[in-house]
């Protein structure tokens, strides 16, 4: 294999959600799945089994108070004897009875103050576990219109961001996520990837865009926001899943492929931008998951996560950078594309089968799991835990 495609396959990084390890269903039903980790400790040990079978997801992002702990040094250390560090720290300010109008563009400037200092706490969060990353996604919005003054509550947005990122420490970051609608029905507060990156714009450096997936109307080029976002060097980073009616958090690629071989495409190409902001930006991307799994197993279902990632950028690598320029200078629209299709159609797998071998790992990394029999060994120690909603246990089972 060439060296330059080794190498960047070996840096290539995906974060995994905490909650993605967890119990969690739709508003109709949650099925338990036996072994499903009960605890952020628990979730830990499930990334990493992710991360032994591949080897480029190191990283666990935490979701704050569901994953509320004590003592995060003592969390920093049980990750680290994992091989696992701590990743994107999230705030939750949906779940609590004040929030029912809404978090930091609440009409009470009380409930404004409540979510605001849940934010600068997860900041403190962020120093305790050498988190880099603060994600923020709103649940605010409206459901009727009139229901509240629209521009108000952009103005109670853009005061509570701007605080957060005064909080921030040097070297760290804030990525803004936008959602077109839900749970909010009539008007989301950060309503699209524009309403972000204007308030990021506002409050400082340190406030860059998050793109989720799932997070669009259908039929939105998320590929394009991604290229706009990078030459303006306010891309943050991805909540990587895959959907085909609105934010289903299904397995990423499974159902948009080819979209996500284009987004991965716009970032090779950032990070070999002639471009100084843009190749730095491209190069500092979060890649993480957001998934949650009704039906399916936890732990595979991350890795089958994990692995579409890797393939869709291993693909997205081989694209022939200087016939593609020959072909958009020349305006021969159909070449220039069969130079993208050619690359997406190429069977990687011989080339990362090639690369996991080079780094000791196991080469088919879903039968790797199935065989070590982990599934039947986390049923055996952590039973089914019924109940609990989307919402995770709390507890510490053990240490
Ligand atoms: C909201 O739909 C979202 O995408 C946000 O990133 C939340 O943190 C996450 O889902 C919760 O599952
Ligand atoms: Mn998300
Ligand atoms: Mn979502």
């Amino acid at each position: 294999m060439n060296a330059d495609l080794l190498s960047a396959l070996q840096a290539q990084r995906i974060e995994t959600p905490s909650w993605g390890y967890g119990n969690s269903g739709t508003r109709f039903k949650t099925f338990a799945a036996p072994g499903a980790a009960r605890d952020i400790w628990e979730k830990l040990d499930d990334a990493a089994e992710v991360q032994r079978l591949t080897g480029i997801a190191p990283g666990v992002a935490l979701h704050i108070p569901w994953d509320e702990v004590e003592d995060y040094a003592e969390l920093k250390k049980y990750a680290s004897e994992r091989g696992l560090h701590i990743g994107a720290i999230n705030p939750n300010v949906f779940q609590d009875e004040e929030y029912r109008l809404g978090s930091v563009t609440h009409p009470d400037e009380d409930v404004r103050e409540q979510a605001t200092a849940h934010l600068l706490d997860c900041v403190e969060i962020m120093r305790q576990t050498g988190s880099r990353d603060l994600s923020l996604w709103f649940a605010d919005g409206t459901n009727y219109a009139g229901q509240d003054d629209l521009r108000a509550r952009k103005r109670r947005m853009r005061a509570a961001l701007k605080r957060v990122h005064g909080a921030l420490p040097d070297g760290s970051r804030m990525l803004v996520e936008y959602k077109l609608f839900e749970p909010a029905f009539y008007a989301t507060d950060l309503f699209d990837w524009g309403a972000a990156y204007s308030h990021c714009l506002a409050v400082g450096e340190k406030a860059q865009v998050l793109v989720d997936l799932g997070h669009h109307a259908q039929g939105v080029n998320i590929e394009q926001i991604v290229a706009f976002l990078l030459d303006e060097g306010r891309l943050g980073g991805f909540h990587f899943n895959a959907r085909r009616y609105a934010d289903d958090d299904l397995i990423v690629g499974t159902t948009n492929p080819f979209e996500l071989f284009c987004i991965y495409a716009e970032l090779v190409s950032g990070a070999n931008s002639a471009d100084d902001l843009t190749r730095r930006t491209a190069q500092n991307v979060a890649y993480m998951i957001d998934q949650s799994h009704n039906i399916e197993p936890k732990v595979e279902a991350m890795l089958q996560s994990v692995l579409n990632c890797q393939e869709a950028y291993a693909a997205a690598l081989l694209v022939d950078r200087d016939l593609l320029r020959e072909a958009q200078e020349r305006g021969d629209v159909l070449a220039a594309h069969r130079v993208l299709t050619e690359a997406f159609k190429t069977d990687v797998r011989p080339l990362l089968r090639e690369l996991r071998g080079e780094l000791g790992l196991p080469l088919d990394p879903i039968r790797a799991h199935r065989e070590s029999a982990y599934e039947e060994k986390v049923a055996r120690e952590r039973g089914t835990q019924t109940g609990g909603g989307g919402y995770p246990v709390r507890e510490k089972v053990r240490s």
